[in-house]
């Protein structure tokens, strides 16, 4: 194996995101000819412990263009890069992190980092013609992901009258493969589309490619739900269960000191109480399996409780809560806030800290969800991410629209190489 190959050049452009809003995307050449392409996503949450994306605020775009990012990897960043070993991952990253030099990456731009950070890896596994979950995660590498995939969507990822921003189904993965996961989650996804079509519904989606209708409120999405799975053939609770993604930061209002539910129209404020109350009656009216962002990125006490009270039976996953930082998550798993954690890359800026996340989160028993963005592109890395580490969970969006499916794609392919030699003739 080849222990040294070193960077020759690094070169970003300013690519599209699946919004139509600029991205950047990197490629690093190592040694004479060793191309490795990667681009960032992008997401609409406003979590505040998210590290910076560097927009440039001019008239292109409105605001949203990546010039200033971009240069700043064509120039600094290339300099730094250029002349290091493209194997030596954690040193890459500690260069990038120490020419930014500020805790959010707010100067050079986490976007411009991580796009460095990502390509550097897909030039070294391609360089060792490795996949890249097997260059990531060697021969530990082995598990594939359930998916936590989404079908419902509200909030700010769509205009509808929905308060909470996703509603996924996660298959029973016990004793399936993937592709059969992959298969019963995209039939629910179907058979609900003919179900929101018959009762006079949009099909329209939101930006995750699930489904956007005008419905009443929470209870009546989950309903849908369950009769779009039973009707697709699958038993509630035993083959198909939900998870949300609460998003409650965009809900809280710090004035009352309480949860809005808008598109509710009537329903009073919660405050925390109120909201476990309403989160217990949810989960025993339905089989939800997962809690994602029930409460405020600073409401650890609702947190604490949540997770004391219910947090044996359901998975309770922070993701605005821990903004996939390892120094957040130790204060979790210290406090006992939630059990399981997302993990997005571009809210931490670089691969080695997202890597050390994962760590300090199965260390301590919490689970792992490796997450696209709402913003995304047609790189499928965090696929690769998710086998590498055994991460347990993925949530890539719904089977509607390339940038997602894409994800999806790639595991097929992963687990046919996972499965060996015979079952990738098939
Ligand atoms: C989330 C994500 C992905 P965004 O809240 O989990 O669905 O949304 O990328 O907009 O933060
Ligand atoms: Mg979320």
């Amino acid at each position: 194996m080849e222990r040294q190959l070193l960077i020759r050049d690094v070169y970003a452009r300013e690519i599209l995101d699946s919004r139509g809003n600029p991205t950047i995307e990197a490629e690093v050449l190592a040694g004479e000819d060793v191309v490795g392409r990667a681009s960032v996503p992008s997401g609409v949450s406003a979590g505040r412990y998210e590290a910076a994306e560097l927009r440039d605020g001019d008239e292109r775009f409105n605001g949203r263009g990546v010039e200033r990012a971009v240069e700043n990897v064509n120039s600094r960043l290339a300099d730094e890069i250029i002349g290091m070993n493209v194997f030596c991952q954690e040193e890459i990253d500690r260069v990038l992190i120490r020419a930014d030099g500020t805790p959010d990456k707010r100067n050079m731009g986490a976007n411009a980092l991580l796009a460095v950070s990502m390509a550097s890896a897909r030039a070294a596994c391609t360089a060792l013609k490795l996949p890249l979950y097997r260059y990531l995660g060697g021969v530990r590498a082995a598990k594939m992901p359930v998916p936590m995939m989404n079908i419902l969507n509200g909030g700010v990822h769509a205009d509808n009258t929905l308060d909470i921003r996703e509603f996924m189904i996660v298959p029973a993965g016990e004793g399936r493969s993937f592709r059969e996961q992959l298969r019963m989650c995209a039939e629910v996804y179907h058979s609900l589309k003919s179900i929101l079509k018959e009762r006079g519904y949009a099909t329209s989606v939101g930006d995750g490619g699930g489904f956007a209708p005008d419905l009443k409120d929470t209870c009546e999405a989950l309903r849908m739900i369950r009769d779009a799975a039973e009707r697709a053939g699958y038993r509630m609770g035993k083959e198909i269960r939900i998870a949300l993604d609460v998003a409650a930061s965009e809900l809280y209002d710090p004035e009352q000191q309480a949860y809005i539910f808008r598109g509710e129209g009537q329903s009073p404020p919660r405050k925390t109480e109120e909201m476990i109350q309403y989160y217990e009656e949810l989960i025993s009216e339905f089989p939800i399996c997962s809690i994602e962002d029930p409460f405020d990125q600073e409401d650890w006490k609702g947190w604490q409780l949540l997770t004391e009270r219910i947090g044996n039976r359901v998975q309770i996953a922070g993701d605005t809560l821990f903004a996939t930082n390892a120094e957040r998550v130790k204060k979790g798993i210290r406090l006992g806030a939630g059990n399981a954690v997302l993990i997005k890359v571009n809210q931490i800026g670089t691969l080695t800290e997202a890597f050390e996340t994962i760590k300090t989160a199965q260390d301590a028993g919490y689970r792992t969800i490796i997450s696209h963005r709402s913003g995304e592109t047609e790189d499928t890395f965090i696929a690769d991410i998710a086998v590498a580490f055994n991460a347990g969970q993925i949530k890539t969006g719904a089977p509607c629209r390339s940038e997602r499916v894409a994800k999806y794609n790639r595991l097929l392919r992963i687990e046919e190489q996972l499965r060996g030699p015979e079952a990738e003739m098939h």
